[in-house]
């Protein structure tokens, strides 16, 4: 069985009030969709935020209709999706009992969760979804649906534990491969700044053992791609669609492509999906970055200016030549202040001020240019105000 795991598409995700939709629309017709038809899987698994906010966007909306349209209907490749801690359950899942129908498994509600069993030559596949719960929403379904136990249920490992149990209950009583999606903070994983933390504290980290029993887990939630085992393929996160953060312009971004044969033993390919616009750091001085010796570009950038004078108006003179600049910042080698309060303005001359302030902040004292110049300023300016 050959099946793709995605996750974390954050559809509509606004990166410092820039819409990256086009941009995901352009990745998924570009690079995800002809992986699809290269590698032609059996299924395609999302493990969670499909969207980046419960209410999305009309034009993300719109995007995941399309690709549902598209690897449903137009490819016949079952879709099997679970809503993540940025979705919400219920929009998600609107029609999801008719849509599992064609092909199109979305799942959200916690009390209308059931396998995906597929087959292939070696017999039967169960995919068991595991959307994101909190510990209190798994108490409610366990004792909507009169199952034992909610009151041992406190952490989101419990949680997590609960839902498999229930899912791995409702498996027909023969051996089969089984796979796992959920969307959870697997302790040992590493974050980065593009996530909404589930709980504070640390108190939603979920250990690897409640995925034993499963011969792949396709996690979502964290954005970089990783294995929760160092040496097992076992238990992945696929990593988001694309870079989210500026604190993950060194990560690449893709989807895991999955082989499990037929002992359940998991075979897996880390696949690169290169968008149109990269998100990613730029640093050089000003006049560097706007001369001949810079390429122009439409990628999405942090600039770093490393002139020591300040640039006035620096972000719409770069915005000329890069339109996607999304912030600009300057270290002009300011120290820290030192907390020095031992200073008496009073007594010190304006010149002694300005030569101070200039240490403390520079770890220098003025150059004689310098110097000069606020001489001449002084002097202009003393010149001024005893003329009125
Ligand atoms: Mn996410």
């Amino acid at each position: 069985m050959k099946f793709i795991h995605t996750a974390d598409w954050h559809l509509g995700k606004l990166l410092k009030e820039h819409s990256m939709t086009e941009d995901q629309e352009w990745l998924l017709n570009n690079r995800f969709l002809p992986l699809v038809d290269e590698e032609k899987p059996d299924a395609i698994l999302l493990s969670g935020d499909v969207y980046d906010r419960s209410y999305p966007p009309e034009e993300a909306v719109e995007l995941f209709d399309r690709m549902t349209e598209e690897i449903v209907g137009k490819r016949k490749i079952p879709f099997i999706i679970i809503s993540g801690n940025h979705d919400s359950a219920e929009r998600l899942a609107v029609a999801s009992r008719l849509l599992k129908w064609q092909g199109l498994y979305i799942f959200g509600p916690l009390t209308h969760l059931s396998p995906v069993i597929l087959e292939d030559e070696w017999g039967k596949v169960a995919f068991c979804p595991l959307p994101y719960a909190e510990p209190a929403r798994v108490r409610v379904m366990m004792n909507v649906l009169g199952l034992e136990g909610a009151e041992d249920v406190h952490s989101y490992e419990d949680a997590e534990k609960a839902l498999s149990d229930y899912l791995l209950s409702l498996l027909p009583d023969e051996p089969m491969r089984k796979v796992a999606l959920a969307h959870a903070f697997a302790a040992g994983g590493t974050p980065s700044e593009s996530e909404r933390p589930l709980s504070i504290g640390g108190y939603d980290r979920i250990g690897d053992t409640v995925f034993e029993g499963y011969d792949y887990t396709a996690l979502g939630h964290l954005h970089r791609p990783q294995k929760t085992q160092k040496d097992s393929e076992k238990i992945q996160y696929s990593g988001s669609l694309m870079r989210y953060s500026f604190d993950e312009v060194n990560q690449k971004k893709g989807v895991i492509l999955c082989d499990l044969d037929k002992d359940g033993k998991v075979h897996t390919e880390f696949k690169e999906m290169v968008p149109r616009y990269q998100v990613r750091c730029m640093e050089g001085a000003f006049d560097v970055l706007m001369g001949e010796e810079t390429e122009p570009s439409d990628d999405y950038l942090q600039i770093r200016l490393t002139d020591e004078a300040p640039v006035i108006d620096a972000m719409p003179k770069l915005r000329a030549k890069f339109p996607h600049a999304l912030g600009v910042e300057q270290d002009m080698g300011y120290k820290e202040d030192e907390g020095n309060r031992d200073i008496h303005l009073e007594q010190m001359s304006d010149e002694d001020i300005l030569k101070r302030f200039v240490h403390q902040f520079r770890d220098r004292d003025l150059s004689e240019d310098e110097e000069k110049l606020a001489l001449d300023t002084w002097e202009r300016v003393y010149r001024k105000e005893n003329a009125q």
